[in-house]
């Protein structure tokens, strides 16, 4: 460093000034925020994610997209260019708040207007909290056909990480149709109704295998399913013996829950959602559509050989077989299969387990934010399969929700009252008439597109209370998730809502905050958040099919304290006046 000595016509206290000044940037660490700038074109290219060649939707050629890296503070800029000819796009952060950008949460109807083909659109917005968070499409179905990948958001210089580790992986869950997303919608809006069935194919990291067997020879002819092709090569986490990985897995699949299985090797839950977990030893993890965990792996045992990781289905009766990826020890071959057989992982019908797993994630100590002791309104949804004019549905509270032409957040702002229902959707269902364990007698259900409008910056618990469908003797598991809030998880529960006794055994004391929560087959979830975010946000279950059927809700608060909203997010519905007037 210079001595400013050198140059004695300068006013000392100038010098004194400078030399603060450069001391300063040697001590101090870089709180400069930095503009993470991406360009992406989307479009429909042929891929054999699992051997069988079909069109899926990549991102600059991939799916899963690229993942954005990024740190706290950081601004995303994602310029998305739409090139799939025919379709509309629109793309969730998820996970994200967008404190201050509600404009920018990506999801169709609600906050924007479809961005068309051909057109491009500018996403910009915070990445606040550091965390494992995803992207994925918001429109139609999207999702399904390969719009997805991975947020990661590292804490600031100086600011540690509770736990530590050699490597840090980023590995995505989902499930294949062989059909495409079209395919899937029609049949689910048709009379009579059909059914999306059992995926194909469980992916790792966009890779899988599908047994070409099963299909005709004259496919097999056509090339359409090669299991030589190295496109379902499996994908491999490479280890080196001794090291601590940090495995953020998570899940965007359409229909399935999952367990992860490394084989032989245990697993510490360190993160989910982008809030430090309690750190709990695991021998395999549950993961419903949505969710993000880090986890801990120690490549710790015999490293002359390679080992299996692998997802199963869960909570449904498995008929998609094993995902399986390679756990390769260095310096043995990647593609050296173990010649074990893979981890069948936990029972899929076993409920105590399910739950256990479930009520076992706590906040870490040190980091717990505590939850306001009392709310200001409880809302609770009763989640139930449905029929409306024949068509098949799934609705809360006996709406099946739609999306409006107009988007919500324009719509508010704007004061439009008659572009979307206006009236108070059900704060509840006839729980004292209503047996949640049999099939109901009456299927028919309404489908609205109204919304909850909450008092801005009120405490709200919502209860979501599972019921059986309409097949005796069965309740689905509902992963359900939250726009531009955290919540806290307060409880879970069997049977129906006690709602006397089980907010006594609420954990008001180390609660873990979430965006996305399972409700268990036949039980009950509580959750609590603070309605401070100014904006208009989804909560939905994010099973794509069932958010496609109407299992849905919207929330809004403080809109007026949106800022001005800008004109990208318009041009469909009745915003078409205010860009082209
Ligand atoms: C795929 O779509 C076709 C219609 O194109 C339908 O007949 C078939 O049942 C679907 N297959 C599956 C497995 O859903
Ligand atoms: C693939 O399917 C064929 C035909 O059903 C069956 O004989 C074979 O065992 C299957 N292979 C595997 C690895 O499951
Ligand atoms: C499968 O792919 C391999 C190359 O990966 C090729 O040699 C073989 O001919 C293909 N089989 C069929 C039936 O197309
Ligand atoms: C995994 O954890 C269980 C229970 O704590 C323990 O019994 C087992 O030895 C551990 N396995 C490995 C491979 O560390
Ligand atoms: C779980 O499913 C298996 C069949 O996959 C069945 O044999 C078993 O009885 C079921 N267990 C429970 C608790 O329902
Ligand atoms: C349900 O609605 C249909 C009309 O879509 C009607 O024909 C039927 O009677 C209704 N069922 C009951 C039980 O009300
Ligand atoms: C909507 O109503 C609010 C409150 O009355 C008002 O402040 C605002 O200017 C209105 N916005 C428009 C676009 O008319
Ligand atoms: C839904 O509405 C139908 C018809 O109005 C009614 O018979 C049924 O009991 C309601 N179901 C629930 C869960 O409220
Ligand atoms: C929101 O409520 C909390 C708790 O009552 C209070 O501390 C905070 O100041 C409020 N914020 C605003 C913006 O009103
Ligand atoms: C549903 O379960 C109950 C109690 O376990 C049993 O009595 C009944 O027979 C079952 N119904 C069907 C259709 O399986
Ligand atoms: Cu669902």
């Amino acid at each position: 460093m210079i001595i400013p000595f050198h140059y004695p016509r300068l006013p000392l206290g100038f010098l004194l000034l400078i030399t603060l000044f450069l001391v300063s940037l040697l001590t101090l660490p870089t709180v400069e925020a930095r503009i993470r700038h991406y360009k992406w074109e989307v479009k429909y290219e042929y891929k054999s994610q699992d051997c069988y060649k079909k069109l899926v939707i990549t991102i600059n050629g991939k799916t899963p997209g690229p993942s954005i890296i990024a740190q706290q503070g950081d601004t995303v800029v994602v310029e998305l260019k739409n090139s799939l000819l025919t379709e509309n796009v629109a793309i969730h952060w998820h996970g994200i708040r967008q404190i201050g950008t509600p404009w920018s949460d990506g999801t169709e109807g609600v906050t924007q207007c479809p961005i068309l083909p051909g057109e491009t659109h500018t996403y910009k917005y915070v990445v606040d909290k550091p965390g494992t968070y995803l992207y994925h499409a918001h429109y139609g179905m999207q999702r399904a056909a390969g719009l997805y990948g991975s947020i990661r958001v590292s804490v600031p210089d100086g600011v540690a990480v509770p736990f530590s580790y050699d490597y840090d992986r980023s590995i995505i869950l989902t499930d294949l149709y062989h059909n495409s997303t079209y395919e899937q919608a029609t049949g689910l809006s048709s009379k009579p109704f059909v059914w999306v069935g059992e995926p194909q194919s469980l992916l790792i990291q966009g890779r899988g295998r599908y047994n070409c067997s099963l299909l005709s020879s004259s496919s097999l002819e056509a090339g359409l399913c090669n299991t030589t092709n190295p496109e379902c090569s499996p994908y491999f986490i490479t280890v080196v013996p001794g090291k601590t990985y940090r495995l953020r897995i998570s899940s965007l699949t359409s229909l399935s829950a999952l367990n992860f299985e490394i084989e032989g090797h245990n697993m510490t839950v360190v993160e989910t959602d982008g809030h430090y977990v309690e750190p709990f030893v695991i021998k395999n993890l549950n993961i419903y559509s949505g969710e993000t965990y880090s986890v801990l792996v120690k490549a710790d045992q015999d490293s002359s050989r390679n080992y299996w990781a692998a997802v199963n289905v869960i909570s449904r009766k498995p008929q998609t077989p094993t995902g399986l990826a390679i756990f390769n020890y260095y310096p043995n071959h990647p593609r050296r299969s173990p010649t074990t057989t893979p981890p069948t992982g936990s029972l899929w019908n076993d409920s105590d387990y399910l739950l256990a797993q479930s009520l076992a994630i706590k906040a870490r100590q040190g980091y717990i934010e505590p939850p306001p002791l009392t709310s200001d309104r409880v809302i609770t949804f009763l989640n139930t399969q449905n029929q409306i004019d024949g068509y098949r549905k799934w609705a809360v509270n006996n709406v099946s929700f739609t999306l409006p032409n107009t988007p919500y957040l324009i719509a508010l702002k704007q004061n439009w009252t008659h572009v979307f229902d206006q009236s108070s959707p059900p704060e509840n269902y006839d729980s004292a008439n209503y047996d949640i364990y049999s099939t109901p007698k009456n299927f028919n259900a309404t489908s609205s597109n109204a919304i909850y409008r909450l008092k801005f910056n009120s405490t709200v618990d919502v209860i979501l209370q599972n019921g059986n469908t309409m097949i005796d003797n069965n309740s689905e598991t509902h992963p359900w998730h939250l726009h531009g809030h955290d919540f806290w998880v307060l409880s879970y529960g069997k049977g129906k809502f006690d709602s006397v006794n089980d907010p006594k055994k609420y954990n008001l004391v180390n609660p873990i905050k979430k965006n996305t929560v399972p409700l268990h087959s036949y039980g009950w979830t509580a959750l609590r958040f603070r309605a401070n975010n100014p904006g208009v946000w989804a909560f939905h279950c994010h099973i794509e099919p069932h958010f496609y059927m109407g299992m849905g809700v919207v929330f809004e608060e403080g809109v007026e304290k949106v800022g001005k909203l800008p004109t990208s997010i318009m041009g469909c519905g009745e915003t078409k006046s205010l860009i082209r007037p």
